[in-house]
C-alpha cells in the first residue's frame, strides 16, 4: 500500500442533482470505476449528534471494543439506524442498486492513534516473515487488500458498501484506498494475511502479486461525507500514523434480488437485515 494517488476533491460531488451531469454521469462512473468518493451526506448538526452518540459508546465500552466490535448495532440505536437510512445516503444507494434495497450488515471501524502500540508489536512482528517495507512490519491496525464479496459470498446481484466518515479520513490517518476498475476482474483468490494488525475479521488478503498497487487511489473524506464501492472492488487501508482518530461507519446494502451462496463450511445467517427501501418479493434474507 502507500503512495496512492489522491481522489481529486475537485472531482468530488457536491450536489446529488449534479451527479448525472457530465459525460458519463455518476452511475456510469460507478460502473466504470467501481467506486465514488467525497459524497456529502450529514449536515454539521447531524454529524455532531452522531459523534456525540459515538463518544457515549466509547465511554461505555472503551477503545479496544469500539475499534471494530460495534457490529450490527443499527437495530439497537435509533441514531445508528438514522445514519443507515439517511435520505441523502439512500438516494445514492437506490440510484445504483434500484428501488428495492436491503441493509445487510453494518459496522463502525475506528483506527485510533496508537503511539505505544508500535513499540509493543514491533518485536513480535520482526519474527514474522513479512515484506521489507516498514509499514508492513509495524503491526499497527490496517486493512489488507481484499474484496468484500469474498467474505459475503453472494450471487444474483451486487453488494454495495458505504463508508460514512465520522472523522476526517485522510492519508495520515489511514483513509480507504481503492484500485479503480478492479471490480471488472471478478473474484480474486484470498489467503490469510501474515502481517500483524489486519482488522478484517477473517484476516483475508489478496496476494500482493495480484494487486495493481501502482493504480491505487486514496479516497480522502471530510467528516460527514461518504464513499461507496462495489463488492468486487479491490480496496485496503493503511495504519493510522497521525494523532487523530479515524472513525467510519461501514454499511453493506444489496438489492433484494441478491442471495447468499450456500457454503457448508461457513454457514451464515443474516438476522440483522432491514428492508430500507421499496419492497422485497424475493425474501432471500428472511
Ligand atoms: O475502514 C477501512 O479502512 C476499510 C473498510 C473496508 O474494508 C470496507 O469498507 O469494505
Amino acid at each position: 500500500m502507500t503512495s496512492a494517488h489522491l481522489h481529486q476533491t475537485s472531482e468530488s460531488f457536491t450536489a446529488f442533482s449534479d451527479m448525472n451531469s457530465g459525460k458519463i454521469g455518476f452511475q456510469g462512473r460507478y460502473n466504470q470505476e467501481g467506486y465514488l468518493s467525497g459524497l456529502p451526506i450529514l449536515s454539521p448538526e447531524e454529524l455532531q449528534d452522531a459523534r456525540d452518540a459515538f463518544a457515549e459508546l466509547e465511554r461505555k465500552h472503551g477503545h479496544d471494543y469500539t475499534a471494530y466490535s460495534l457490529h450490527n448495532i443499527h437495530k439497537d440505536f435509533d441514531w445508528v439506524m438514522a445514519l443507515a437510512k439517511h435520505p441523502k445516503l439512500l438516494e445514492v444507494v437506490t440510484a445504483v442498486l434500484g428501488p428495492d434495497v436491503i441493509l445487510l450488515d453494518s459496522r463502525f471501524i475506528c483506527k485510533y492513534p496508537v503511539h505505544n502500540k508500535h513499540a509493543e508489536t514491533q518485536e513480535k512482528n520482526d519474527d514474522l516473515q513479512t515484506s521489507d517495507s516498514s509499514d508492513a512490519k509495524n503491526g499497527l491496525p490496517f486493512v489488507a487488500w481484499h474484496q468484500d464479496m469474498k467474505y459475503w459470498g453472494f450471487d444474483g446481484g451486487p453488494v454495495l458498501s458505504v463508508w460514512l466518515a465520522l472523522d476526517d479520513s485522510l492519508e495520515d490517518n489511514g483513509a480507504l484506498q481503492v484500485i479503480p476498475g478492479s471490480h471488472h476482474s471478478g473474484l480474486l483468490p484470498h489467503h490469510q494475511s501474515k502481517r500483524l494488525g489486519n482488522m478484517l475479521s477473517v484476516n483475508q488478503e489478496i496476494p500482493e502479486e495480484l494487486v495493481e498497487t501502482e493504480k491505487s487511489i486514496l479516497c480522502p473524506l471530510l467528516a460527514g461525507q461518504m464513499s461507496i464501492h462495489d463488492g468486487l472492488l479491490v480496496h485496503a487501508s493503511d495504519p493510522n500514523t497521525s494523532e487523530r482518530r479515524r472513525c467510519g461507519y461501514v454499511i453493506r446494502y444489496v438489492p433484494t434480488c441478491t442471495y447468499p451462496i450456500q457454503d457448508p463450511e461457513r454457514p451464515r445467517t443474516f438476522p440483522d437485515t432491514v428492508l430500507v427501501s421499496g419492497s422485497d418479493k424475493y425474501n432471500h434474507f428472511s
